[in-house]
């Protein structure tokens, strides 16, 4: 059995569910500790993933942040990001593009950083009529060569998924540069 250590960022604007998705994926059993000078979350998590043991080191901003170099040191040495946007609030899809630079810019572990976008709050479709298509999604993940998922942090649908295809794409990006 592998083990790897994954840090990883959540990305994308405020109330689109990044905490959500982590806390659902988590469960009770994590622990946090609060960076105040960085306004980030820290947790970790150990999981197995295809036989492999998988500790995730997963970063979550807690506002905008001010200052570029608190940017800085928030992405120093992440291995991947997941880039949540809230299906029902259009806006927040196009905003994916900045928060995917922001990250690419800031983190040089990769030449390429793996990236997961992920359309949340799907059980919000029913309700609201004019939520993002699905198409939408997967086109804005091509054109960034990112992977895409849609999730539920409510219902908990596709979070496992979503984490485990970050998973994958960190552990290809190793192999290809071993
Ligand atoms: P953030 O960390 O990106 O800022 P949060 O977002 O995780 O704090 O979530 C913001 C709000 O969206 C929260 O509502 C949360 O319960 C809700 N939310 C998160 N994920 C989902 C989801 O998948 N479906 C639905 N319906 N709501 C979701 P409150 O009311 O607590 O502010
Ligand atoms: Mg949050």
């Amino acid at each position: 059995m592998a083990k790897f250590i994954f840090k990883i960022v959540l990305i994308g604007d405020g109330a689109v569910g990044k905490t959500s998705i982590r806390r659902r994926y988590m469960g009770e059993g994590f622990r946090t500790d609060f960076l105040a000078t960085m306004g980030a979350d820290f947790a970790y998590l150990k999981t197995n993933i295809d036989g492999n043991e998988i500790e995730w080191q997963i970063w979550d901003l807690a506002g905008q942040p001010a200052f570029r170099n608190v940017m800085k040191a928030y992405f120093k040495g992440t291995m991947g990001a997941l880039a949540v946007y809230d299906v029902s609030q259009p806006d927040t899809l196009e905003n994916i593009d900045s928060w995917t630079q922001e990250a690419q810019f800031h983190a040089n572990t990769f030449s390429e950083l793996p990236i997961v976008i992920v359309g949340n709050k799907i059980d919000l479709r029913e309700e609201i009529p004019n939520c993002t298509k699905t198409i939408n999604g997967f086109v804005k993940a091509k054109s960034l060569n990112a992977e895409f998922i849609e999730t539920s942090a409510k219902t908990g649908e596709n979070i496992e998924d979503a984490f485990a295809k970050l998973a994958h794409q960190i552990m290809k990006k190793t192999n290809e540069l071993i």
